[in-house]
């Protein structure tokens, strides 16, 4: 019999996670953490289980079918097992209801997504609908449609599955998914004072939603942004046909491909709206920030779920005489990675905290500010990290991490949705320079000094040399360049990235400096140094070199 390398297996993503370990350790008051830890282990334990079951068989997709066999019109969707298991694990578990939740005050945001963290990478993109129902849970707290608010959002915020209610977000139009201002979708407003909608809907992730956000012109409103408006749709009629809705097709995708997104179009559909009659992009805006954070969660989720199989792997296998975790070229690409990994998580997590205490009445001025322009940081770096993970992951397992029964492929091709959807990281990087507009840049230099005066006299000075000379280097770049707007835009994401990176840095150094004095832990101060040393600054001018 010839040698058969035994496969990797899954680690608790809970109790062997420690990265978040340590930093709930730090940040979640013991009493919250002790009350939401069945939750954290149950959601493991789940992940474990769905890995199991995804290794053993041959992944399903949903399938679109659209007439009976009488030859009447119905698109009906059928949905894969892990989305039919879906309500009951979001609705249980509480993964938007937490995040609502005035019971669990500023720790709020943290808690769901440390939830979110440990879902997602089992979910097969159940949490896309999550995301986009907690966003649009967040726009409907603040909507002037009293009636609209009471009616839908106590089903998204459900903890009852029975009443538990996904809801969908449709901007995206042929015309534009970045430029939303060039939607054609039309509302019309009957004389009994209701809203129709007619148009076509290019990319409505989770058809299967019960309602949906959508933007659409009222008759006689100006073309532009502000001549859209945000209507709220039901899916479906009270007697379960759909609400002047047909699917044309589902798409065709790289990945995410358990998750139903699909073209539709509108023909006089039924339709309310959500407060005013125009500004409806600023309306939805509310969306994009929370679905954008979720974003980089899944991104972490999966990023977390390579490196742990990495590792397991590279324990079990053996090449040239030792163990491949033993090979110091291996170690060296793993440990930049888990670096990398390290620092992004207490970017995303310290957006979390900040909306949490914006959400809970708890937050000042800075929270607000750091809340608004970190959002787009995280989603921009973070998301691009999580496909280079990934595919230094398939590399990792070489052979074998190129073939689909091994699940890695997966992981690549999933991973590279989260820098696309809700805007691509040039979008996020003109959102940056939209939020910096109006907010300026004192509030991150002044955020990174802070952070690293509590690192202070634990952390190398060399390091904080680096994050500092990042952060001042971003700061005067922008002031040299705010008056000339296009090579504003050409360096936006060299920006954007270089903030991301020495606030990743800062953070983690004020993590580092908490770890090591409280419990006598050093791993994340030998991950900021190899993180400062992959380099933070990220800002060049290439016309300053040609
Ligand atoms: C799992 C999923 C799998 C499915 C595959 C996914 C594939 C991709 C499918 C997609 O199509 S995803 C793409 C979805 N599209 C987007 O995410 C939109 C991208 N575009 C943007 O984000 C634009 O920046 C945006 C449409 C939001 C705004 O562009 P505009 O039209 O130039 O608006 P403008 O004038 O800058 O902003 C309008 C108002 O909104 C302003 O408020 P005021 O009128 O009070 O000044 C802005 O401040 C506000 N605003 C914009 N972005 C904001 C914001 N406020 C807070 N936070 C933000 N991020």
């Amino acid at each position: 019999m010839s040698f058969v390398q035994p496969a990797p297996q899954l680690a608790d993503p809970y109790h062997e996670d420690r990265v978040l370990q340590s930093w709930l350790a730090r940040v979640l008051p013991e009493a919250q953490r002790r009350a939401a830890e069945p939750d954290f282990i149950a959601l493991a334990d789940y992940a474990r289980h769905a890995y199991v079951r995804q290794t053993a068989t041959t992944p399903g997709e949903p399938l679109l079918t659209h007439f009976d066999v009488w030859g009447n019109r119905i698109d009906r969707i059928e949905l894969t097992e892990t989305w039919r298991e879906g309500p009951a694990i979001a609705a249980r578990h509480g993964l938007v209801a937490d995040g609502h939740d005035r019971s669990l005050g500023e720790f709020a945001r943290v808690q769901q997504f440390a939830k979110v963290y440990l879902y997602h990478a089992a979910s097969a993109f159940y949490s896309c609908p999550l995301a986009m129902s907690d966003g649009v849970a967040t726009a409907l707290r603040g909507a002037s449609n009293a009636s609209l608010r009471k009616r839908v959002l106590p089903h998204l915020l459900s903890r009852d599955p029975a009443t538990f209610w996904i809801s969908g977000q449709w901007m995206t139009e042929t015309a534009g998914g970045s430029d939303v201002a060039m939607s054609e979708t039309m509302a019309r407003k009957n004389s009994d004072g209701t809203w129709r909608l007619t148009g076509r809907k290019w990319f409505t992730s989770a058809i299967n939603a019960e309602v949906a956000l959508a933007l659409a012109r009222p008759e006689g409103n100006p073309g532009g942004a502000d001549g859209l408006a945000l209507f709220c749709v039901e899916t479906r009629n009270p007697d379960g046909s759909w609400n002047g809705i047909t699917i044309d097709r589902l798409k065709d995708k790289l990945g995410t491909r358990e998750l139903p997104t699909a073209e539709i179009h509108l023909h006089d559909t039924r339709a309310e709206l959500v407060g005013e009659t125009a500004c409806g992009v600023r309306a939805i805006a509310p969306v994009l920030q929370v679905t954008r954070l979720w974003n980089a969660f899944g991104s972490l989720s999966t990023m977390q779920r390579c490196l742990a199989l990495t590792r397991d792997y590279a324990k079990r296998r053996t090449v040239f005489g030792r163990a491949l975790i033993e090979q110091p070229l291996f170690l060296d690409g793993l440990s930049g990675c888990e670096a990398e990994f390290e620092a992004a998580l207490q970017l995303a997590m310290e957006v979390a905290l900040r909306l949490g205490r914006v959400e809970a009445g708890a937050g000042d001025a800075q929270d607000v500010a750091l809340q608004r322009l970190m959002t787009p940081l995280a989603k921009l770096w973070i998301c691009k990290l999580g496909v280079h993970i990934a595919s230094e992951t398939v590399e990792a397992f070489g052979g074998i991490g190129y073939l689909e029964d091994s699940g890695i492929p997966l992981l690549l091709r999933d991973a590279q949705v989260f820098p696309i959807w809700e805007g691509a990281g040039n979008v996020q990087a003109l959102d940056f320079l939209r939020a910096l507009e109006k907010l300026g840049m004192d509030p991150l230099v002044n955020a990174v000094d802070g952070w690293l005066e509590d690192a202070d006299g634990t952390i190398a000075q060399a390091d904080a040399e680096a994050i500092h000379g990042a952060i001042r280097h971003a700061d005067t770049w922008l002031r040299d360049h705010a008056r000339d707007a296009d090579s504003l835009q050409a360096g936006a994401l060299r920006l954007g990235t270089t903030c991301a990176r020495s606030i990743a840095a800062a953070l983690l150094a004020r993590h580092a400096a908490w770890a090591q004095r409280s419990q006598q832990d050093t791993a994340p101060a030998a991950a900021l140094r190899r993180f400062c040393a992959h380099g933070l600054d990220r800002i060049f001018d290439p016309q300053a070199r040609a």
